[in-house]
């Protein structure tokens, strides 16, 4: 992660000399800088090394924004702008966000943190930021033209306010919303509790869950897509170019996530059950978390849940409508299961390179094939593991539970060692008596329909 800052401690505010309550607008000759991030990999977590001590997220494929202290106020520099994103190896898109990526960087502070968030607009258009789930003054809650001016190209405005409560919550613009959360603005906004053992976890993730809709060999988004949109990404990164959540055995883990899409979508995480422990409306006091492993995030909601990650392996994590585990290319072909198009299909690649029929016997194949896409696009489904093709794209990833990993860890340890012997493994011992259906005999007697007219009453059948 390259964030470029020239007086900016990364895990930490620059304590600037000026001392008691700072009461608003007196304390403004200068603005906080504003650093930016040039890439999607994710950043570690940044530590705080000024004021109350919490565990940091670890934003997926982003990063947490630098401030810096103003007598008591946490400062902190957005710029709403035009930026260049990979959403995964292979394709970058033109999308809106702040400070060079989108989503913009996750603002960090503590319960009872005054802040003071400076937004510049370098858009070619209004804009205005809107605080999701906190509690602040009404004309600090940034709905153009309803409780302030819409920003205009060029200027720069200040929201202050202290933050009355912890949780997980989320910013994005409130001004030509649909045009500007469709362009990819939007930014997570954590909470931590004052008091640092507060529901404390080991390793805490965040992220947001966002749509695209971008044709082939495009790169800007249409804004105008309600629900068709093909690019279904967790932190504007579809499959495989969204990160592992790396976890060492026994941690207690957090994983955080707010949806700004257009529709729902169920998180389904492999291997633990999970308590929910958050919405964006607070807390779920600890004794009423209720289990589950799969939950389902509505447009506009946030989610957290918490596990001990007490079972090593590499566990899936993925939004559970199949659909959104895929990725765009191909999904205007017709069903063909059962029919065999191999020849037809060769021929119909000698006149329109890159045809692509949908498999025969399904579309497994397809995420093995080497298959040739137009620029600037992903394959439906793609990523390799160490069986074989995952045939996943989209809302996917794995959490990746080690032995022996220290507390700051969070490279790729690579795919999981399994045990001998823990493998699903194929049988080889007699054959099965009835064997699939291609393979038997006709005159197989177990093959014949039974007349229902004629079929004999075994006095089981419920009636008399
Ligand atoms: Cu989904």
């Amino acid at each position: 992660m390259d964030i470029s800052r020239r007086n900016l401690v990364r895990a930490g505010g620059l304590v600037v000399a000026a001392a008691g309550l700072v009461s608003g607008r007196t304390a403004l000759a200068s603005i906080p800088e504003a650093p930016t991030a040039k890439d999607a990999k994710t950043a570690p977590p940044a530590f705080p090394n000024t004021g109350p001590d919490y565990q940091p997220v670890v934003t997926l494929n982003g990063w947490s924004l630098p401030w810096r202290m103003n007598g008591d106020w946490k400062e902190f520099h957005l710029v709403a702008e035009p930026v260049v994103r990979e959403i995964a190896p292979g394709m970058v898109a033109n999308l809106w966000g702040y400070n060079g990526q989108s989503p913009g960087p996750t603002l960090e502070a503590v319960e009872g943190d005054k802040v003071r968030v400076f937004v510049t607009n370098r858009l070619p258009e209004n804009t205005a930021v809107h605080w999701h789930g906190q509690r602040l003054p009404n004309g600090m809650d940034g709905v153009g033209g309803l409780t302030q001016p819409h920003i205009p190209p060029g200027k720069t405005f200040v929201y202050e306010f202290q933050l009355r409560r912890s949780g997980t919550f989320m910013y994005h613009p409130h001004s030509d919303e649909m045009v500007q959360m469709a362009m990819g603005m939007m930014g997570l906004f954590i909470v931590h509790p004052r008091d640092p053992a507060f529901r404390r976890v080991d390793r805490d993730f965040a992220f947001l869950l966002n749509a695209f809709d971008i044709k082939a060999g495009a790169r800007v988004p249409n804004v105008n897509t309600m629900l068709d949109f093909n690019l279904w990404c967790w932190n504007s990164r579809a499959f495989p170019g969204i990160e592992p959540f790396v976890v060492g055995k026994n941690d207690k883990v957090r994983i955080r996530f707010g949806n700004l899409t257009m529709t729902n979508h169920p998180i389904h995480m492999h291997g633990y059950e999970f308590k929910v422990s958050g919405t964006d409306g607070g807390w779920v006091p600890e004794e009423a978390a209720w289990p589950e492993v799969s939950i389902d995030v509505a447009v506009g909601q946030m989610r957290s849940f918490d596990f001990v990650a007490d079972e090593v392996g590499d566990w899936a994590i993925h939004c559970h409508k199949s659909h959104h585990t895929m990725n765009p290319m191909g999904h205007a072909v017709k069903t063909y299961i059962g029919v065999d198009k191999k020849e037809v299909a060769k021929r119909i690649q000698k006149l329109v390179p890159g045809y692509m029929p949908m498999g025969s016997a399904g579309m497994g194949e397809m995420g093995s094939m080497e298959m040739a896409i137009p620029d600037n696009t992903l394959p439906m489904m793609t990523g390799y593991a160490q069986f074989g093709p995952v045939e996943m794209g989209g809302m996917f990833s794995v959490v990746k539970v080690r032995e022996g990993l220290s507390r700051t860890d969070y490279a790729d340890p690579g795919w999981f060692k399994h045990p001998e012997g823990t493998v699903a493994f194929e049988y080889k011992g007699a054959p099965m008596q009835n064997p699939p259906r291609a393979e038997r005999p006709k005159s197989e007697p177990g093959f014949s329909v039974v007349d229902p007219r004629t079929k004999p009453k075994t006095g089981h059948d419920g009636h008399h």
